[in-house]
């Protein structure tokens, strides 16, 4: 009743809340693994590092692949739309008594992950695990001075490109292969050449590793800086736009990784004009890349928007990026997977050619005052016809299944 009342009012602005609606429901959205469980992992379980760091203690806290996938399905109950996997190379899960180290990983150690996304008609998303392991010697890896350290983490890089593309033909949707690196300096480095001139032959030789492109994305991130290692990053927004322009891979932008009064809204059309692809991790930084969960606030809907109105919506692959260990873990991904649809759904129900008319008549009065009557249009209504369609319980009814979850399961866990 009160969509159709909501219909209405958008249909008299020309818009056409339906339509919106169904074009959101093909737009996938991929599910970071990672928040279930601090960014932990399973093969090697040493503590975050990387200059990355999940703050919280609350209980609950997944520490096994079943406990994971789990926690997963919950979450992907509640979410409403199109999902990806999204998996780090660290979720592999090595049989008792096998031992592959990070350079010889193969799909037979995801074969649960692969099961788990077909049963459930998900693609994959993948990412090497640059952090967090033994081999990472001094912060470094891909742009490390000790061969051996770089080797190593060539090779881990090459082995994820075979896993990707074995996860892209199985489930038959193609596979972002997301690379980043922690790799810098706490101080202010002698060199900053070599480390940018040895990652850059790192990645040469790992694409040398063949790949079917209609099936494998490689995405490359970059990042300003991390924890311990603010005063230099060898991954920087110049060194990954030029590296990813030069070999014809897909720049991908995490918007906690810029200086704070950077915007990534304000990238995406100058990326999407030099670029067939795009990819973006969604986080909210607050005062640092500190990866709270995603809100519906201004720069992620200024983010959807651009999305929307560069007509991209099938360019750009949109995956999540927070780790909070403060809350629900499961809620956290929730809130901030509906945050994303909601902010996209908004951008598809605003008048967006009248919008660019008016600017481009000079009527910027106009154009202000219809962005902000937009702002209390009773979109709520229309996100919750949205999840009605997908499926999924509108309003905060969702939040009851977690609680129920968290009080039947999440607290056993001690
Ligand atoms: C770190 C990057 C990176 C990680 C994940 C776990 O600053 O954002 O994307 O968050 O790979
Ligand atoms: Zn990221």
């Amino acid at each position: 009743m009160s969509y159709e009342s909501a219909k209405k009012k958008y249909a008299s602005l020309g818009i056409d809340t339906d339509n919106a609606i169904d074009t959101l429901l093909s737009v996938p959205i991929s599910i970071h693994c990672w928040q279930g469980d601090d960014v932990i992992g399973f093969d090697s379980r040493e503590a975050l590092s990387g200059g990355i760091q999940t703050t919280g203690n609350y209980p609950g806290r997944s520490r096994t692949p079943e406990e994971l996938m789990s926690d997963i399905d919950v979450a992907l109950s509640l979410i409403p739309g199109k999902k990806k996997l999204n998996l780090h190379a660290s979720y592999a899960i090595i049989p008792e008594g096998e031992s592959a180290g990070r350079d010889n990983l193969r799909p037979e150690h995801f074969a649960p992950w692969l099961k788990f996304a077909k049963e459930r008609n998900m693609g994959i998303d993948f990412n090497p695990t640059f952090f967090a392991h033994p081999m990472v010697k001094d912060n470094l890896t891909l742009s490390s001075p000790d061969e051996r350290v770089r080797r190593y983490w060539i090779d881990h890089g090459k082995a994820c490109i075979r896993i990707a593309e074995h996860f892209a033909k199985e489930t038959g949707v193609p596979c972002v292969l997301n690379f980043w690196i922690p790799d810098g300096y706490k101080e202010t480095p002698a060199d900053r050449y070599g480390p940018r001139a040895r990652y850059a032959a790192s990645m040469d030789e790992i694409l040398t590793e063949p790949y079917d492109k209609e099936f494998v994305y490689i995405t490359l991130e970059s990042k300003v800086f991390g924890i311990g290692l603010e005063s230099y990053t060898v991954g920087s927004a110049e060194f990954c736009l030029s590296y990813s322009a030069t070999r014809g891979i897909t720049p991908l932008m995490d918007n906690g990784h810029y200086h704070p009064t950077e915007v990534v809204s304000d990238k995406i059309p100058s990326l999407l004009l030099f670029n067939k692809n795009l990819a973006l991790h969604v986080t909210r930084g607050v005062r640092w890349d500190s990866d709270h969960v995603v809100a519906f606030d201004d720069e992620t809907r200024e983010i959807a928007k651009e999305i929307v109105r560069c007509g991209a919506l099938g360019r750009v692959f949109i995956a999540l990026d927070y780790f909070d260990a403060s809350i629900n873990r499961v809620a956290a991904w929730i809130i901030g997977a509906r945050n994303v649809n909601k902010a996209l759904l908004y951008a598809l129900v605003s008048p967006n050619e009248k919008l660019t008319e008016l600017q481009n008549n000079s009527d910027f009065t106009t154009m202000f005052a219809l962005s902000e009557e937009m702002k209390t249009m009773p979109f709520a209504d229309v996100f919750d016809e949205y999840c009605r369609r997908a499926g999924v319980p509108s309003g905060m009814e969702w939040l009851c299944d977690v609680q129920k979850y968290e009080r039947e399961v999440l607290s056993g866990r001690k």
